[in-house]
Formats: C-alpha cells, structure tokens, sequence
C-alpha cells in the first residue's frame, strides 16, 4: 500500500477553519470557507510584505476613538503613536484570520460572514426582555438589533465564577439576563470593590470599544445568566453606530453647562456609552422609593419632578404629589440617589414629548466624577429649598415616610 503524505500545515489550516465554524455557526459552511480561506490569502499576502513598508489598515489596531479625540483636544505629538498600538497577544492568530480593522467612517460591504447562535422561541424572548433596556442598543435600527440578537450567545455562571479578568484582552459585551456580580479593580496591588450589577445591566464594553485591556474584574457572586456577543459583532455594528451617534449628540453633548469643565475626549466617552429614550407625554421616568441605576440629560422637551410627603405642607392630602421643580433641555437629574446612593427622591414625569440621554450609574460613576462638585452644590440648594417648602422636619431621601 502506497503510503500517503499529509501536506504539512493542512491540519492546521482545516483545524483553524474548523474552529471558526463552531465559534461562528454559519448558515453556509462552503460560503464561509470561501471567505475564510480569501482572508486567509490576504492575510498571508500582507504578512509576506516588505517589514518597512506602512502597515495595512487591516495590520493596524483601529484607532482608539477616545484617542482620536484627546489628539484633536491636546494635539500631542505622543498621540500618533497610540493609534498605532499592537494588537492584543490573544488576537494574534484570530486576526491574521479575520482582520479587525475598521473605519467607521467608510460605510463600504459587509463582507464578514455573519455570527448567528441559533435559539429557540423561549430563549429568544428572555434575550430580548434581557436586552430591552441595555443603552448600547438604544440607537440600533431593526435589521442591527436583529443581526446583534442573532449573535449573542447563552452562557451560565456559577457563584465566584470570573466573567472578565482586569487585564486581559476583550473577547465578549455581556449583558445580563439574571444573577448579581462585583466589580472588582486592582490598583496598587490592593483589590476594591467599586460597585455590583444586580440582576439586569452589561459590562464589557470599554475594552471592546478602545481596545484597552479589561478595566476591571466582574465576578458572579450568584448563579446567573449572561448574553454574550462577540467581539467582532461588537465591533461592526456598536462600535460603528458609535461613531454616528457622536456625528449626532455631539453639539448637544457641547452644550450642556454640567459637562463643560469636561475635556473633548471625555465628553466623546459620554456620548459612546449613553442611550436615547424616548417618553410620552405624562409617561412616568422616575419613581419616587425605586432603586436608582441611572442618570438622564433632557435633550428635548420638559420634565416635571413631583414629590409626595406626609408633612405639614400637605398632610391633608396625605400622599399627594406636589410638583417641586421644572427641568428643561440641556438639564440633568436624576443624580441625587446616585450619589447619595439612596432610593429616588421624587418621581419625574413628561411634559410633552420628552428625549433624553441615560447613562448608567457605573458609566456615571466612571465619567462624572469632575462634575461631581457641581452636583453636590445644587443638591444643597435643593436641601434649602425642602426646608422652604416642608419645614426642616424632612429628609430629602426619605420623603414619603
Ligand atoms: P471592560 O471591557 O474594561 C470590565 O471589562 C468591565 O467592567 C468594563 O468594560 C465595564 O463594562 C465594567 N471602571 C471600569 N470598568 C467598569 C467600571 C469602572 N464599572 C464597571 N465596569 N468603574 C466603576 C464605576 C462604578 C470605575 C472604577 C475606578
Ligand atoms: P433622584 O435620583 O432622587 C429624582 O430622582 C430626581 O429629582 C432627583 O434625583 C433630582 O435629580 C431631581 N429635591 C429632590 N430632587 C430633586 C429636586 C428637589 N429637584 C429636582 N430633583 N428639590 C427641588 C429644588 C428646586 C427640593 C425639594 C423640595
């Protein structure tokens, strides 16, 4: 019997495609081998290029778009050098595969295969109940939250089990369907607990979005249950919709007196994590006694801030509602319970039609803290103010006792 010879590298080569079929189930396995083994080629082409020649787009890690705007905010001469930051050791093997690369600005073809996780009916419902108030997902139009739900994947965790480790490179987003999880940050060899998610939320995203390493630790400190979505999904679609999303909120974002002592590079950070919402008139935004997890700008239109109190002002009405303030465009609220971590002080109600941009309380904690001073002064003016209105007897973060 004739003896036959494997080509060397054929194993790896059917191994490496074999992989990426299962990391990506594909609908057409010979479409995707066409387009696996092309970028394959390419990728091989431009590794056989000259060392001196400028690195392709595709060899080049995107620019960070924070950096982007820090270089435009402070022109350094040191900023050229982080946009041409390595790729991630992870990546390595995956890129040479699959360039990352991207321009959000060139709104050429898709030519990614897509990612598509199939789920059955019931799965397919809780991820979009998961999903419903995540803020990355906020500006998507139909056919980008579909080709994003169609991606995500289920993965379960056991208590003390680490999501993300601070440090490593970013693989997946992950939003939360069930379960509660610390987020830990290691600074100075000291390991600190700076906040928790409970039950609903996402994480994951920075270093996905700047191509950092991962900020912080996130640990399940129950059962729980995640949607993944991949990196590259990621990418193509969030990270693009980013860059049309600063095209839109940026002269807003501009204008709001709260965010002016921010850097340019700091408001764009803003802008990439918030989410627009939309309420109708009368529709109720915030509850008095709820939990607090978010912040909200008025974009457009006019909110009413009611408080309900037993007090002597109104102790004939017992629970009414009194209106205690008007916010308009370009005003925030929301921040109290947030920053006294408390529960929600007074409800808050549309007048009209009312936008406005959510950031959630990790992402408030992470990016306001400058504007910090701002809002601890006008919570004591409204502490002023409470005394005026209901007489000293009452505490602004236990009204309704
Ligand atoms: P990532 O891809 O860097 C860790 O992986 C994730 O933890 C990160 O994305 C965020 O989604 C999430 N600072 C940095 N990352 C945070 C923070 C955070 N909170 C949640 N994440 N801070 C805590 C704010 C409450 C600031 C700490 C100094
Ligand atoms: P929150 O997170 O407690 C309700 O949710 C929000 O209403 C609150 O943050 C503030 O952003 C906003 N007292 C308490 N909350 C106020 C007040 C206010 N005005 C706006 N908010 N006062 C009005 C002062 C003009 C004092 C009460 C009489």
């Amino acid at each position: 019997m004739s003896h036959i010879q494997i080509p060397p590298g054929l194993t790896e080569l059917l191994q490496g495609y074999t992989v990426e079929v299962l990391r990506q189930q594909p609908p057409d396995l010979v479409d995707f081998a066409v387009s696996y083994f092309t970028r394959l080629r390419e990728a091989r082409a431009r590794a056989a290029s000259p060392p001196t020649a400028p690195p392709s787009d595709s060899q080049r890690l995107e620019p960070d778009p924070g950096l982007v705007a820090d270089a435009v905010a402070e022109s350094s001469s040191e900023d050229d050098e982080d946009l041409d930051v390595p790729i991630p050791n992870r990546f390595d093997r995956r890129v040479s595969v699959c360039a990352e690369a991207y321009n959000p600005d060139e709104e050429e073809e898709d030519t990614d295969p897509r990612v598509i996780h199939p789920k059955t009916d019931q799965q397919r419902s809780r991820l979009q109940e998961a999903c419903k108030d995540i803020l990355l997902f906020k500006n998507l139009d139909e056919e980008q939250l579909s080709q994003v739900l169609d991606a995500m994947f289920e993965r379960t965790v056991k208590v003390d089990e680490h999501v993300i480790d601070q440090g490593d490179d970013g693989d997946n987003f992950y939003v939360i369907e069930r379960g509660t999880y610390d987020i830990l940050v290691t600074k100075d060899s000291q390991i600190r607990s700076v906040g928790q998610y409970d039950n609903h939320g996402s994480f994951g995203e920075l270093a996905l979005m700047y191509n950092t390493p991962r900020a912080a630790t996130i640990v399940a400190t129950s059962e729980g249950s995640l949607w993944g979505l991949d990196r590259v999904t990621f990418r193509r679609i969030i990270v693009k919709n980013n860059a049309k999303k600063r095209k839109m909120f940026e002269s807003f974002i501009e204008s709001v007196p709260l965010l002016k002592s921010l850097e340019v590079s700091e408001r764009m950070k803003i802008v990439d994590v918030i989410g627009e919402k939309i309420y109708k008139d009368g529709e109720r935004i915030i509850t008095q006694g709820d939990k607090a997890d978010s912040f909200y700008i008025i974009e457009s239109g006019e909110v009413s801030i009611l408080i309900r109190s037993k007090t002597k002002a109104n102790k004939d009405g017992g629970n009414q509602e009194v209106e205690i303030a008007r916010c308009h465009k370009g005003q925030y609220f929301g921040e109290l319970a947030l920053v006294t971590n408390k529960p929600r002080a007074a409800s808050a109600y549309a007048v009209g039609d009312v936008k406005c941009l959510v950031m959630d309380v990790q992402a408030f904690e992470r990016l306001l803290g400058p504007c910090m001073d701002i809002m601890k002064r006008n919570i004591s003016h409204y502490e002023e103010q409470l005394v005026k209105m209901f007489g000293s007897s009452m505490d602004l973060n236990d009204p309704g006792q």
